[in-house]
């Protein structure tokens, strides 16, 4: 397959400041393995708007979602035109909000077919304004992708501008909503609040624990969220590196014990991609100024070497 690189630098959704920089981190940790991963690409920069966060937040709920709402279209733009000419986008990026910008963007593409997500991360990111605890985007991706405000569980009041960018977000390219609940599969998610656990009740939404993989294995397990996705035509991949074990992922912005080995991460990854589905792959959350162990970026990196290698090999 046609693979493209794609690095978006945003960092405005996170808490923490300076998962822009996860990029060039990976890129340092190709070169301290003497890997020739980054000389195969010639990658596509999406432009972030990282700018304001020297401006005052207007968004008590949902930070700096005016600066968010131009990366994803960024995002959204990039991905639909990539995916348009069949591409294999493979995104690296700063926070996870970009997400929404990559599934928009896949399902503009290919409108009349059906796409199922494969979510691995600690967390649900299914919160909106409405029901975020921290007002920090990142956590908010998967909600923005299936139109949701959860207003069942609803714990805080946006100003109106808040809810007007809300609205455009979840309306970029004018399809919404772009997945279906029941086309969503979650691996390694273990950090919820509970406006997303009466989400994931509500609408069944299959989460296999860190756990579950281990006791069942990954390949059962990767076969086990290709299955729960039968009905989908496309599928995307989301590896959000806080997934991991909190001990081999100092270097994010939210750690979360009992998680992924790189070797667990490494192998089911390798396993999802080579379904023919598969039609991108997405690495986010590296912090490289959080990373006192000098081993996120070197351990997220073996998992996109890795991945990309059996994309190749596989094709
Ligand atoms: C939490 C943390 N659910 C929040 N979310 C994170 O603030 O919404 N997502 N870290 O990746
Ligand atoms: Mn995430
Ligand atoms: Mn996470
Ligand atoms: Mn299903």
């Amino acid at each position: 397959r046609d693979i493209k690189l794609v690095e978006v630098r945003s960092e405005l959704a996170a808490g923490t400041r300076g998962a822009s920089m996860g990029i060039d981190a990976l890129k340092v940790a190709s070169l301290d393995k003497k890997s020739d991963f980054f000389t195969r690409f010639d990658p596509i920069n999406v432009k972030d708007a990282n700018n304001y966060l020297w401006r005052e937040n207007q968004h008590p709920f949902a930070n700096y979602i005016d600066g968010v709402y131009e990366v994803l279209q960024n995002v959204f733009q990039t991905i639909k035109s990539l995916r348009s000419q069949q591409k294999f986008p493979i995104i690296l990026a700063g926070d996870h909000s970009t997400a929404a910008g990559t599934i928009l963007g896949i399902k503009a593409a290919h409108p009349n077919k059906r796409l199922g997500v494969i979510w691995i991360d600690a967390h649900a990111d299914l919160h909106s304004p409405y029901t975020t605890p921290s007002g920090n985007m990142h956590g908010m991706p998967l909600a923005i992708c299936l139109g949701m405000d959860n207003l069942e569980q609803k714990q805080n009041d946006p100003l109106p501008g808040t809810v007007a960018y809300w609205k455009k977000i979840k309306n970029i390219g004018g399809m919404a909503p772009a997945i279906r609940p029941e086309d969503i599969v979650f691996i390694g998610v273990r950090d919820t609040e509970q406006p997303e656990d009466y989400l994931i009740e509500r609408y069944q939404i299959p989460s296999i624990s860190v756990e579950t993989l281990r006791k069942q294995g990954v390949s059962k397990t990767a076969a086990m969220a290709l299955e729960a996705l039968k009905d989908c035509e496309q599928v995307y991949i989301s590896f959000d590196v806080d997934s991991l074990d909190d001990s081999l992922s100092k270097g994010t912005g939210t750690p979360v014990p009992n998680g992924l080995t790189v070797e667990e991460a490494m192998r089911l990854n390798k396993a999802l991609i080579k379904d023919k589905r598969v039609c991108a792959w997405e690495i986010v959350e590296v912090n490289p100024t959080l990373d006192t162990e000098n081993a996120m970026a070197e351990n997220a990196f073996a998992v996109l070497e890795t991945t990309t290698h059996s994309l190749i090999t596989h094709f």
